[in-house]
This record gives C-alpha cells, sequence and structure tokens, in this order.
C-alpha cells in the first residue's frame, strides 16, 4: 500500500509508465490494445493529476494554517484551454512523460491532441482571466478563481458555404479529467419571492427575503498549476442542481413528471455560455447566472473566513475580491444582505467592509457592453437586492447633492439608476461605488475611462480610479506554444525567462547576431510550416511557407475592423493583377474569429473573408502572391498554433475601442511586428518595442473624437478621392466577390457610406495601406525583418501577467505570497 502511494508520486520514467498502465487498466477501464486515443489521454491525465494532488492540498493547508490573505477573481468566464501540456511543463514533466509514453509506444503530441478544448468564455476577457490564474500560483499568491462551470462552452464555429454556422461545444462529453466534484460543497441560491418587513429583536426594522425560488450551487475545483509545481492553486466552478424538494418530494396526480420536467430547467442555469460579447441586456438568464455564481462564491469566501474569525470586521484583511467587468457586480447587493440581514451587521459597517473588500476591473467602454439591467426585473428576480441598491443609491446621492450644488445632471449621471426611459440598474456604477479600487486595462482605456463613462464618479472620487495593463502568461503563450523559439532563447540566456520575463531583454544584443537571426529565422520558419500544415488541413488551402504570414485572429466585431483588413487584400490583389511582372512580396492574410450568433453585421463579414478569400485563391494571375486564409474555429488551441508563427499582427481596432487587446501581446512576444493604430496596450507596445519596430498608422482617439464629435467626416468624399478604395468597393457592391448574390453585401457598403462609417474605416484606409506598403518592403529584408522581429521579443517583457498580477497584488489586493509548507 505504502509503496502504491509512493508510485503514485514518482515523477521519473518508469513510475509514469506503470501509473499509466495502471490508470488505463483500473480507471478508464481499457486494455493497451483496446485503448483509443481520447483513452490515452484521460489515462495520462488522470495520472498527472495524481502528481498535483499532495502539493495542491499542501498549498490549500497552508493557506488556512496561516490564515493568509486571499484573492478571489470573480469571473462569468474563465478561457483556459487545454491542461495537459500546461500541467507537464509547469511541473517540469514533459521529457519524463514523453519518454514513458514511448516507452508504451504511444507519442505525447498525439495524446495531448485527444483533450477537449475548455472554451469557458468569449475572447480577452476570459483568457485574461486564466492568464491571471496561471500567474498567480506561479507568484505563490493565496488566489482563487470562481466562476460557471458550464456544461456547453463557447460555440463551435464551422463555414457552411462560406456563412458561420454554430454548433454545441459538448466539452464535458466524455469527462473532464482535471476536475474533482464536491457534491458537499452545495449552497442555496434564490429567485423571485418577496421581502417581508420585520422588527429584530432589539425593535430595528429589518427585511428578510420569503417565497423565493431556491437553486443549489454546487462545486467542481479544478487545480491550478504554477510554474515549478510548488504552489498549486484552485478554480472553482459552479454547477446548477435542483434541490431535493425536487428530488425526494412525494407527487400526487403525476406531478411527478412536472418535478422532473423543473428538475431539468432549473439545472439549466450553468447550461451554457452567453456567446455575445456586447449586448445581452434584458436576458434574464443572464441575471440569473450572474447572480447565481456571485452569490455562491460569497458564501464560501464568508464560510472560509468563518472558520478563523468571529466577526466580519477583517473581513478586508483576509479577503480581497476582484470584479471581473460588471458581470459579478450584483456581489456588491449580495454581500450587503449577507452581512445585514443573515448576520447582523449594521448598514453603514457592512458598506464599510464591503468597499474595502470589493474592488473592479472594467473591460470596455462600448455603451452597448455596459451592463444596465431593468429595474422592473430585477425588482423581480431579486427583490431583496433592489431594495438594497435603492438604499446604497440614496445615501450616496443624498450625500453628493452638496456637492452637486444644484447640477442636477450630474446627479441623474451617478446615480445607480438610468431613470431615461425604461428604469435601469447601471452595474459600471454600483461597482465603481462599491469598490476601492476601479481599474482599467491599458493606459490608454484607463484615461478614457476617467474622461467619459466615470468621468462624475472620477471627479467624485479622484483616488479611486487606476490602471492595471493587462498581460498574458509567457508559460502557455510562450514556453508551452513556441518550443523552438523557447529552446533557442533558454540556449542563449538560461531558462529565468519562463519565470521572469524581464529577463527576456538579454536577448536585444543578439539582434545584431547573424547566427542568432539565421536560429531565430528557422524557429519562426518552423512555427509557419506547422500553421501551414493545419491551414491546409482545416481549409484545403495551400499557402507558402516563406510568404509574409500577416495574421489578425480575434473576435470578429466592427470596431477590430477585419473589414479594413480584407479591403486592403482586395487593393492589393487588384495591385497584383495590373502589375504581373513586378516581384511582389508573397503574401498570406490569416483570419480567424467567431461573431456572435446574433450580430449580422460581423457575420456578413465573415462571409465577405470567405467570398474574397474563394476568388483570390483560385485567380492564377497572382501567381500564389496572395492567399487569403479564414480559420474556422478560433480557440486557445488553435491560438497555440498561430501565434508562434505571424510575422505581421493586425491591431487595426478604431482608436480609443479596444480596451487593451491581449492577441496583440502574444503575437509581438512570439517575434511578429505589429501593425495597429495608437489604441488600448499598442501604446504601450510601441513604448517598450520602440517606433522603428511597429507599424503605427491612423488616426488617434483623440482625432477620432474631434472627428465625430464635429460630424464633419463624408466617407464619400474619402471614397471619391482614393482610386483604390473606390474600386474595391465597386468589386464588392458589383458582385465580383458573390456572383450568385450581387447585393449580398449591401448592408456593409451602406454602414461604410450613408452609415456615416462609424468605425472610420474609409477615413484610415489609406494611411493603412502605407503602413502595409511599408511591411511588405521591410520584409523583403529578411535581415532587417528579424532584427526588428527579435527585439520585439526582447523587449515584451513587461507584459507578463506576472507583472500584472504583483501589481494588483500590492496596489489593490494587499496579497502577499505565500509558500506552500511540505509536511516530512
Ligand atoms: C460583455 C458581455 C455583455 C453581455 C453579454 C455577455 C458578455 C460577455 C462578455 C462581455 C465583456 C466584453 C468585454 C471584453 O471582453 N473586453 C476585452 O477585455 C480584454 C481583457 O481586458 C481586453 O484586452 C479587450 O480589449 C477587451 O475588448
Amino acid at each position: 500500500y505504502k509503496s502504491r502511494e509512493i508510485e503514485r508520486r514518482s515523477l521519473d520514467v518508469d513510475g509514469l509508465k506503470r501509473s499509466f498502465l495502471e490508470w488505463l487498466v483500473y480507471s478508464v477501464g481499457k486494455d493497451a490494445r483496446a485503448a483509443t486515443r481520447r483513452d490515452w489521454f484521460h489515462t495520462v491525465a488522470l495520472a498527472v493529476r495524481d502528481r498535483l494532488v499532495d502539493r495542491w492540498m499542501d498549498t490549500t493547508r497552508t493557506y488556512y494554517q496561516q490564515d493568509a490573505k486571499r484573492v478571489y477573481y470573480l469571473s462569468l468566464e474563465f478561457l483556459i484551454g487545454r491542461l495537459l501540456t500546461n500541467s507537464l511543463a509547469n511541473l517540469g514533466i514533459t521529457d519524463q512523460c514523453r519518454q514513458a509514453l514511448d516507452r508504451i509506444g504511444l507519442n505525447l503530441d498525439d495524446v495531448v491532441e485527444a483533450e477537449p478544448d475548455a472554451a469557458l468564455g468569449n475572447g480577452g476577457l476570459g483568457r485574461l482571466a486564466a492568464c491571471f490564474l496561471d500567474s498567480m500560483a506561479s507568484e505563490a499568491l493565496p488566489g482563487y478563481g470562481y466562476g460557471i462551470r458550464y456544461e456547453f462552452g463557447l460555440f463551435e464555429q464551422r463555414f457552411e458555404h462560406g456563412w458561420q454556422v454554430e454548433y454545441p461545444e459538448q466539452w464535458l462529453q466524455f469527462g473532464n479529467p482535471w476536475e474533482f466534484p464536491r457534491p458537499e460543497v452545495l449552497y442555496p441560491v434564490q429567485f423571485y419571492g418577496r421581502v417581508e418587513e420585520f422588527r429584530d429583536s432589539v425593535g430595528e426594522r429589518a427585511y428578510r427575503w420569503v417565497d423565493a425560488e431556491r437553486v443549489l450551487a454546487m462545486a467542481y475545483d479544478t487545480p491550478v498549476v504554477g510554474y515549478g509545481g510548488d504552489t498549486i492553486n484552485t478554480l472553482r466552478l459552479w454547477s446548477a442542481r435542483a434541490t431535493r424538494d425536487f428530488n425526494f418530494g412525494h407527487f400526487n396526480d403525476g406531478a411527478y413528471m412536472k418535478a422532473v420536467e423543473q428538475k431539468v430547467l432549473t439545472e439549466n442555469l450553468s447550461r451554457v455560455l452567453y456567446p455575445n460579447d456586447a449586448t445581452e441586456g434584458g436576458k434574464e438568464l443572464r441575471l440569473k447566472q450572474e447572480y447565481f455564481f456571485t452569490s455562491a462564491s460569497l458564501q464560501d469566501i464568508l464560510r472560509r473566513y468563518l472558520q478563523h474569525h468571529s466577526n466580519f470586521d477583517s473581513l478586508p484583511d483576509k479577503a480581497a475580491i476582484q470584479l471581473n467587468d460588471t458581470h459579478p457586480a450584483i456581489g456588491i447587493a449580495e454581500l450587503m444582505r449577507l452581512l445585514v440581514d443573515q448576520h447582523g451587521v449594521t448598514w453603514d459597517k457592512a458598506w464599510d467592509i464591503t468597499r474595502a473588500t470589493f474592488s473592479y476591473t472594467n473591460h470596455t467602454l462600448l455603451p452597448e457592453a455596459l451592463e444596465a439591467w431593468p429595474v422592473r426585473m430585477m425588482e423581480r428576480v431579486l427583490p431583496r437586492h433592489m431594495q438594497i441598491i435603492y438604499e446604497i443609491n440614496a445615501k450616496f446621492l443624498n450625500r453628493s447633492k452638496a456637492r452637486a450644488a444644484g447640477d442636477n445632471g450630474r446627479l441623474s449621471r451617478l446615480s445607480l439608476i438610468d431613470e431615461r426611459g425604461d428604469r435601469r440598474v447601471r452595474m459600471g456604477n454600483l461597482a465603481f461605488l462599491g469598490s476601492h479600487k476601479v481599474n482599467g486595462v491599458s493606459a490608454l482605456h484607463t484615461e478614457l475611462m476617467k474622461q467619459t463613462v466615470f468621468a462624475d464618479f472620477h471627479a467624485e472620487f479622484p483616488e479611486r480610479i487606476n490602471n492595471k495593463t493587462n498581460g498574458i502568461t509567457p508559460r502557455r503563450w510562450l514556453h508551452q506554444a513556441n518550443q523552438p523559439l523557447a529552446a533557442l532563447i533558454t540556449s542563449r540566456i538560461g531558462n529565468g525567462w519562463i519565470k521572469d520575463l524581464s529577463q527576456i531583454s538579454a536577448l536585444a544584443e543578439k539582434a545584431d547576431d547573424l547566427v542568432f537571426r539565421e536560429e531565430f529565422r528557422r524557429a519562426k520558419r518552423k512555427n509557419k510550416k506547422r500553421l501551414a500544415a493545419y491551414i491546409a488541413r482545416q481549409t484545403g488551402v495551400d499557402v507558402q511557407v516563406d510568404s509574409l504570414f500577416d495574421v489578425q485572429v480575434k473576435r470578429m466585431h466592427e470596431y477590430k475592423r477585419q473589414l479594413l483588413n480584407i479591403l486592403q487584400a482586395i487593393a492589393l490583389y487588384n495591385e497584383m493583377r495590373d502589375n504581373p511582372t513586378v516581384s511582389w512580396v508573397p503574401v498570406t492574410k490569416i483570419f480567424a474569429g467567431k461573431a456572435a450568433p446574433s450580430y449580422h453585421m460581423a457575420k456578413l463579414i465573415i462571409k465577405l473573408i470567405n467570398d474574397v478569400a474563394k476568388v483570390v485563391n483560385h485567380d492564377p494571375s497572382v501567381h500564389d502572391n496572395l492567399k487569403i486564409v479564414l480559420l474556422p474555429n478560433y480557440n486557445v488551441t488553435a491560438a497555440e498554433i498561430i501565434m508562434p508563427a505571424a510575422d505581421l499582427s493586425e491591431q487595426i481596432s478604431t482608436a480609443g475601442m479596444e480596451a487593451s487587446g491581449t492577441g496583440n501581446m502574444k503575437l509581438a512576444l512570439n517575434g511578429a511586428l505589429t501593425i495597429g493604430t495608437l489604441d488600448g496596450a499598442n501604446v504601450e507596445i510601441r513604448e517598450h518595442v520602440g517606433e522603428d519596430n511597429i507599424f503605427i498608422f491612423g488616426l488617434t482617439a483623440e482625432e477620432v473624437n474631434d472627428l465625430r464629435a464635429s460630424g464633419g467626416f463624408n466617407p464619400r468624399d474619402v471614397i471619391a478621392s482614393n482610386p483604390s478604395l473606390k474600386r474595391a468597393l465597386d468589386m464588392i457592391s458589383t458582385g465580383v466577390f458573390s456572383p450568385d448574390d450581387p447585393h449580398r453585401y449591401h448592408p456593409i457598403l451602406q454602414a461604410l457610406t450613408d452609415g456615416g462609417d462609424h468605425f472610420l474605416v474609409t477615413a484610415d484606409f489609406s494611411d493603412y495601406c502605407q503602413a502595409q506598403q511599408a511591411a511588405m518592403d521591410l520584409y523583403r529584408d529578411q535581415e532587417e525583418w528579424t532584427r526588428k522581429a527579435i527585439l520585439n521579443t526582447a523587449n515584451m517583457g513587461w507584459f507578463s501577467s506576472d507583472r500584472t498580477i504583483m501589481e494588483y497584488a500590492t496596489e489593490i489586493w494587499d496579497v502577499h505570497p505565500v509558500k506552500p509548507e511540505h509536511p516530512a
């Protein structure tokens, strides 16, 4: 028995191999001859999981014993992707595992491919949460992620006749070896009902929420392995369960079937991730999801706190709760409710505790993405919370009245309730008011927060807004995803950069080293070959490995301007056809990204890219000098293949609209040069890599603002004065790319002309084309290009999410590293 226990922890090749064979038989229930690739994945994952458990428990126990201050990252999304490569690399047993599998006649890379991609998020916000989990564990910070265990992650995207079609993403279909169900960690969460007033024991007015419906939240824990494997934190995801009343109630007259039906409906709460990252306003199920996971998480946090404490005075010294956007902002009202209604804390004290505990990150300024729940709905679904929000609002506006000095516009803008039209609760205002710190995710975005959405709040609380520029984990995005480059870097500067990315700056001096450049190119070429094979498999298009890989990968959104990119591609296509004897730099335009299922314009842009690609890719007159591909089903796993292979990184949003971007960081770290606007973190990337090593174009945020304000922009004039733009648009409007339906793109053309071109595609077109030309010209000079690419990689150290997370830890959370203690 004892030796078996040791075997479970063994990290050497023999021990791993024995574990694999044992797991395959006794847990997966297959013999080696019958085992599928998926069986082997489950086998290896379970055996690797064994190697985490002791250290996971040591970590948790140490936090408990030291009563350490914890940080709780509340997020409706965690885009974690696959975990096998990640766990092996962070444990440092990739080679041993590869050899052990080798001895069984298996290839680790094939086994890895059988893991589904955990896509519990839409895009940047969800992936940021996953990078933060990795960084918290790697920095030994006592950090917990809290979210929802969606049964269906972000939809699977396929193209049918060039149109996006959505399919359910059934990532749990074959079981999830990484999660530990905790059927005993169960909290009730209520909805609907009404509020009753009563007198408490000392005769004070008090309230209770009665006649509500109950749902249970059940925990599933996933270990989060830090680099080196010493700290292993927890991601706790909640799943909706019907209460036992449904299971064991007695039923008359066929009520049994009804009850079971009700059970299914209740459990729909955690069924599916909302696939929209802009508007889902007014969807009751979405509000219920938000409250469901927030309430369960807060109950869990208070339970943990109460193990060591008998009152709530020191809650802010023991718990920091970070709101990832406003999605969990209802938590502010919920903590007030728990403290005041359930634990008898006075209102003022509860409010001080709440504000000292919460902080809030804003991720977008897009008005349509700012959550505002109809008061009527909130009253019905969460009646007690609505009351609490009114109370918070009344106290706040009362206090502000003096300072507002008759400026009623200001007061109505500060209000938690938007009184225009149907009344709505402004969740951003609630999050701001209930937090001691509020942050933006890049320097520019934070500045714009102060000037726009939160201008009035900023005047009221000038210390509250601060910046925390986003980052990415170098473990997943360089060490694991780009093994050729990672190995090259380590061969020159050692492996300290994996844990401390600032060390990567030592590469800068290698930029002039011809041998190093050659090896850098070789690594890039290897990655490009891998991507080319992937493209061929996914789309059937053959691309030239030595062409310039020009990459735009991100959600499909008008503000991200995939349209600008495809228009430039059409213009380039025309130039190539007009001048067939010129020796063109071969270009491969690579797009990938999902559109929200209800976002018709974004879906039409997808169809346009596919239509243009079809024409261009089949036109012999461009001699393979231009290929366009739109890869289906962009997700974390696809990104891991794409990022290392890019030469040029497209970050071309309308200035002022992209809060930060994080794909921009992944691409630059992997040695792509950026072509971009001065938007989001592009501004800071330029500062770090140097303006000679980036292609900046277009209107600035200020110019965009002025242009829109003056109303003095006529896209028709711009189009008329730019023949190549006019020609590209004429080709679209005359059906060159859609002969079967020449009017298909009318909505796009309309938006760019009569629609006023809100995203300033036409305004930035000419400058963008010039920047593209500069990039192509530079690409001819492979030495110079490589030099700049190396300088990009070398100067991206600051964009590690380790840096970001330590800034949160010291400037917002006051949370400190805790080294796990391992019993002898
Ligand atoms: C909003 C909504 C609205 C209701 C429906 C569901 C839903 C889901 C997600 C969102 C959040 C959108 C905000 C977002 O993802 N922002 C991105 O955050 C990244 C990390 O900070 C940042 O790099 C991107 O620039 C920003 O667009």
